[in-house]
């Protein structure tokens, strides 16, 4: 294809601070290097085609919600989105090729909204900033597609440093990022994903159920979001559930500040900790986790990992352990022998480095 530009954007891993971004409190995400690859062509005929994993979609710029269904719904929606922000989408041919697994709660959509975005508004020569840009894939997801997320994702991807976490605060507008190095690595530390295989789906209802208990939590503690609420407030819940969810959100937040000094310190056996404790809060307080992700947790724990936690969402997805090299190869062992005595599909077992944020990469700044 002439005049093809080329984008590389990264999916995520969030170490700490699980279902705050939606609650105004931190984040503590990094990209890796599992990716999307992008082409993109303009094209003035106000079609967009879009090629992916075999398949192609066809869709017309003026897409409306509830027009589009299925993977090509993500694409339509940023379509949708950047338009109503004014950006002048004239078509383009789109060709997708991925590293990053869908459905494993490595924020694959994310990838694909905000690489759709970055490479549309490129093609418009419209200059939107990536703050901008972050908001139009999170309307894509929200209003398009029907996935409530919050804005951790996006940042994720369009604000990763290499080689550093990047330390996301929900509470300003737009949300405030500062890079961590995460350099476990010098220290001889790896840190793994577990891809479960379980089924991972925001647009389901359990994220929008969570997401209102949240809000019914901070009105009831008289708190406008919930990461702003303190000891009494949460002692003044009397409903069991709302409790529980605000705990998460109360413990999550110190948590997050414990991890980030952790990391700083470069002292990874309080980091390990701080992961460990984060799993127990979304398993116990926030009810996200599952069957598969408890069992990847406890095979990494058993295979001596410093720490280990459902990442994303939840409700399936992806497990990750910090630990060394050497014992990948046993955790991957372990978990695929828990998994086949519950008849559950393997598992994937693989490392992630810090990784940068998305790119254009055919101007001689490939990585
Ligand atoms: C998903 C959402 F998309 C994010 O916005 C965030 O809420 C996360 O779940 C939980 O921390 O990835």
């Amino acid at each position: 294809m002439d005049d093809v530009r080329r984008w590389q954007v990264p999916g995520r891993v969030n170490l700490i601070g699980e279902h705050l971004d939606h609650n105004g409190g931190a984040a503590l995400p990094i990209a890796i290097d599992r990716s999307l690859l992008l082409k993109a062509r303009r094209r003035d005929d106000g079609v967009v085609n879009v090629w992916s994993r075999g398949e192609r979609a066809s869709l017309n710029v003026d897409v409306s919600p509830g027009d589009v269904t299925g993977w090509s719904a993500y694409v339509a929606g940023v379509v949708w989105a950047l338009r109503s922000a004014g950006v002048r989408v004239s078509g383009a041919d789109l060709v997708l090729e991925s590293t990053l697994p869908v459905g494993a709660g490595l924020s694959s959509s994310a990838a694909l909204t905000c690489g759709v975005a970055l490479a549309l508004d490129d093609l418009a020569g419209a200059g939107r900033s990536r703050e901008e840009l972050a908001l139009v894939a999170q309307r894509a997801e929200n209003d398009f597609v029907g996935a409530p997320t919050g804005l951790m994702d996006q940042y994720a991807v369009l604000f990763a440093q290499d080689g550093h976490a990047v330390h996301l605060d929900f509470s300003a507008s737009p949300p405030a990022t500062e890079a961590v190095p995460a350099d476990w690595s010098d220290d001889g530390l790896v840190l793994a994903v577990i891809d479960t295989g379980a089924h991972h789906e925001l647009a389901g209802g359990e994220y929008a159920e969570r997401r209102r208990e949240c809000a019914e939590a901070a009105s009831s503690a008289g708190v406008d979001s919930l990461a702003a609420i303190k000891l009494d407030g949460l002692l003044s819940l009397t409903d069991d559930t709302l409790k529980a969810r605000a705990r998460h959100v109360l413990t999550e937040t110190t948590r997050v500040r414990g991890a980030v000094t952790a990391l700083r310190r470069r002292d990874w056996a309080q980091f390990g900790a701080m992961l460990t404790s984060s799993h127990e809060s979304l398993r116990d307080d926030f009810a996200v986790s599952c069957e598969e992700l408890d069992v990847a947790v406890d095979c990494a724990l058993a295979s001596d990992a410093l720490g280990a936690r459902m990442t994303g969402g939840g409700f399936g997805g992806s497990a990750i352990a910090l630990l060394r090299p050497d014992q990948v190869d046993p955790l991957r062992a372990r978990t695929e022998a828990a998994f086949a005595a519950r008849s559950w599909a393997p598992p994937h077992v693989f490392t992630v480095r810090p990784s940068p944020a998305a790119a254009r990469v055919d101007r001689g700044d490939e990585r």
